[in-house]
């Protein structure tokens, strides 16, 4: 049910490093319906490593996508008003500065529920959806983005371009880190784009998952880890240029990525492989004493939660987030500790979490049971969701941050 890389996912070379085991997880967004639940979730080795070569974090196994985003995958982008607002000043910008119109097309890759595209086709902007998850791709369609159910690629690319679809932008936000074949994505977008089109790709930035030791946001959908001296050959290698990057605080911190065919590289690219070479993150030096950090985390974590519980106080948590999943049963977190998990989205209601199967409630739960603390396991939205449970800490509840080291507020 997976396979082991051979070489770097990216250049090819066998210089693999070890940087971090996080043991045997299920897979983050696996969530158990229990009405079909039997026997225990299938769990996999997750292990990183990095390329000497090209400095490429990655993992050293790869689950099939058909496994990982099938008919059962339920994240929907649009249940965070933070990415939506994030996601709408990208297409203002976008929409200002590419004169974009009503003869223009935008592509999106892993269009989800159309959180993204929706801001081009209320202007009336020729949009494409591409999205194999059905929940979601139904739920676009719904709003009106038409959407291709495949994976893309090269092969999905060349059917596009043979029926005269060339896009004048493509977006690709969190999806580059999912794909096995990483250039045959990248060989993809440079196929569909216009020569003057530009693809704008938000990805995590694995400086941020080191220095705030996320490692909850490791987990099989992440095949790869980006800094941007490892994308610059990446695109390089499929006659793209990366000329800008943006850095936004989205999900943990993130990169906007900004390429084009035509080179027209500017000083933010440089000046972040300058900074990377500088502090070393191109080199194993620099994820030395990752793991150790982990472990430091999870223990401190761990032991916060069995001294509130000690105490005799009643503990849940918020975000059936593909992260709570590896947070809760890397770091053993389960139902002796967490009694329920609240999450907006209505497709995880009445789920359990994968491998430590605690339920999925509506976040109303919370201000009716008024458990003591509640575990943020979608940490990244921290501000959106402590002011929406401003009922709940008003008559006392607390939250527990787990990361960058477990805080309560
Ligand atoms: O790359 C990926 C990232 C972008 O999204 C996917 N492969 C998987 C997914 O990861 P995640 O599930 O950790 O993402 P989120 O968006 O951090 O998950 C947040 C969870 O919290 C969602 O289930 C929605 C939920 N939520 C909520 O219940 N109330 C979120 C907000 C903002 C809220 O107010």
């Amino acid at each position: 049910m997976y396979e082991v890389i051979s070489g770097c996912r990216s250049c090819g070379s066998t210089a693999l490093e070890p940087i971090l085991s996080l043991g045997q997880v299920p897979l983050a967004d696996g969530l158990v319906d229990p009405s079909t639940m039997n026997g225990p979730d299938s769990r996999y080795p997750l292990d990183v490593v990095f390329c000497g070569e090209c400095s490429l974090v990655q993992l050293l196994q790869t689950v099939s996508p058909d496994v990982l985003f099938d008919e059962t995958y339920v994240y929907f982008s649009s249940f965070s008003d933070e990415l939506l607002r994030h996601s709408r000043e990208n297409a203002e910008r976008l929409i200002a500065s590419r004169g974009l119109g009503q003869t223009s097309l935008v592509v999106e890759i892993a269009s989800n529920d159309g959180y993204m595209l929706r801001n081009f086709a209320e202007r009336r902007i020729g949009v494409l959806g591409i999205d194999p998850a059905p929940g979601p791709a139904q739920a676009a369609e719904a709003i009106g983005i038409p959407t291709i159910r495949r994976f893309f690629g090269t092969e999905l690319a060349k059917d596009l371009r043979a029926e005269g679809k060339r896009a004048d932008v493509v977006i690709a936000n969190n999806v580059l880190a999912h794909v096995p074949d990483l250039g045959g994505f990248v060989e993809g977008i440079r196929i569909i784009l216009k020569d003057e089109g530009m693809a704008v790709i938000e990805v995590p930035y694995v400086k941020d998952l080191i220095d705030r030791c996320e490692f909850d946001t490791i987990y099989h959908e992440h095949l790869c880890y980006f800094s941007v001296s490892a994308l610059v050959p990446l695109f390089g290698r499929h006659g793209l240029s990366l000329n800008r990057v943006e850095h936004y605080p989205i999900h943990g911190g993130s990169l906007r990525l900004y390429v084009g065919a035509r080179e027209n590289v500017e000083d933010s690219v440089r000046s972040y492989q300058e900074d990377e070479r500088r502090c070393e993150l191109t080199g194993s030096r620099y994820y030395r004493d990752f793991a150790s950090r982990v472990r430091s985390i999870q223990a401190d974590l761990l032991s916060t939660l069995r001294g509130l519980k000690e105490e005799g106080h009643s503990i849940a948590a918020y975000g059936a987030a593909a992260k709570g999943t590896i947070l809760l049963n890397s770091t053993g977190i389960g139902r002796d500790l967490v009694d329920f998990v609240v999450d907006r989205n209505v497709h995880k209601q009445g789920r359990l979490m994968p491998g430590v199967r605690i339920p999925i409630d509506d976040p109303a739960r919370l201000v009716r049971d008024l458990p003591d603390f509640v575990l943020l396991l979608a940490w990244n939205f921290k501000d959106e969701i402590l002011a929406q449970q401003s009922e709940y800490r008003r008559r006392g509840g607390r939250f527990v941050v787990p990361v960058p080291e477990p805080t309560v507020v």
